[in-house]
């Protein structure tokens, strides 16, 4: 069933123990969301838990100050925040609340519709600003700490403001949110301006190998284990590799291919402008939003980088 904000906030104030699901490989805005509203509702003596499947990486731990991530109550309610389809959950998540998630909140178009409400806001830059939102119309107070959680997902889903998806109100929220005394200047020197000396090697090695297609519209990136063992990099802080194909001049559709450990392929898209990134994933089995997506490829690279070229040519034309 699909909901509006009011029965969102109804069912959160009503709940009394709340347990908070973020997606696998996770990233500033489902962490962000989720802390943020486990922070705001613990604040009414709830008892809250935020989990992911994957280990959080370090530069996330000011958000969980306070906040359990472990499960040792029941909960009567459960939430996935920012996750599009219960496959995102990983595999130990999945297993155990994939059929019994009361309510999503969720910002792709390509969401599955799983939990039994559903709260989808299509056109919002990141979950984050639906959690503002939210916690805006349950009339939560909003501390300094969770505006920093907030402001942590605004920013990374949108690339720091760069992404089409950026709106005026994207601009707007985070400007409340550094009102309220998110700390802006530190959680954008951390998530885009510092690099691990392994991420900076990881970084060189994929751009030697990137190639060019479609007469230069098209950019793929390879990142392989091998490059991962050799730069001593490690799979959670690479989500920002996926932009940098797309920066080179005359490309439209920059794709990165990272070789899984069971020897698959995970593309993720950028696109400029017009091209959807969503619609080619979705022809190849995957989903995302408009400028950013995502699909999984169980077939050799090769096979992988020419069915990605054939169906971006259909997206883009000859
Ligand atoms: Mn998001």
């Amino acid at each position: 069933m699909i909901i509006e904000i009011e029965n969102c906030a109804d069912s959160l104030l009503e709940a009394q123990s709340i347990l908070f699901l973020c997606h696998a490989h996770p990233d500033g805005d489902t962490l962000g969301s989720a802390t943020a509203l486990a922070h705001a509702l613990k604040g009414l003596d709830k008892t809250v838990a935020v989990m992911c499947d994957d280990k959080i990486p370090q530069r996330f731990d000011f958000m969980f100050v306070g906040i359990k991530q472990v499960v040792d109550f029941e909960p009567g309610l459960i939430v996935a925040v920012d996750v599009a389809d219960t496959s995102l959950l990983g595999r130990n998540a999945q297993l155990k609340y994939s059929e019994k998630i009361d309510l999503c909140i969720d910002h792709h178009a390509s969401n599955k519709l799983y939990a039994s409400a559903v709260w989808l806001e299509p056109d919002s830059a990141s979950a984050a600003e639906m959690v503002y939102n939210l916690i805006k119309k349950m009339e939560l107070p909003i501390s300094k700490q969770t505006a920093s959680c907030l402001f942590t997902g605004v920013s990374t889903d949108t690339g720091c403001f760069r992404f089409s998806n950026t709106t005026p109100r994207t601009h707007r929220i985070a400007a409340d949110l550094i009102e309220l005394g998110a700390d802006s200047e530190s959680i954008i020197q951390t998530f885009f301006e510092t690099k691990s000396r392994a991420y900076a090697s990881l970084e060189r090695m994929a751009l030697d190998e990137m190639q060019f297609y479609l007469g230069g519209r098209c950019a793929i990136m390879p990142l392989t284990r091998a490059m991962f063992g050799k730069s001593g990099a490690d799979d959670s802080d690479t989500d920002r590799l996926a932009n940098l194909p797309r920066q080179v001049e005359g490309v439209l559709v920059g794709v990165t291919l990272k070789e899984q450990s069971d020897g698959a392929f995970k593309a993720s898209l950028r696109t400029h402008g017009d091209v959807d990134a969503s619609a080619i994933c979705a022809r190849l089995g995957g989903g995302g939003h408009k400028g950013a997506a995502g699909v999984t490829l169980n077939v050799s690279m090769a096979q992988c980088i020419s069915r990605l070229v054939e169906e971006i040519e259909k997206e883009i034309g000859e």
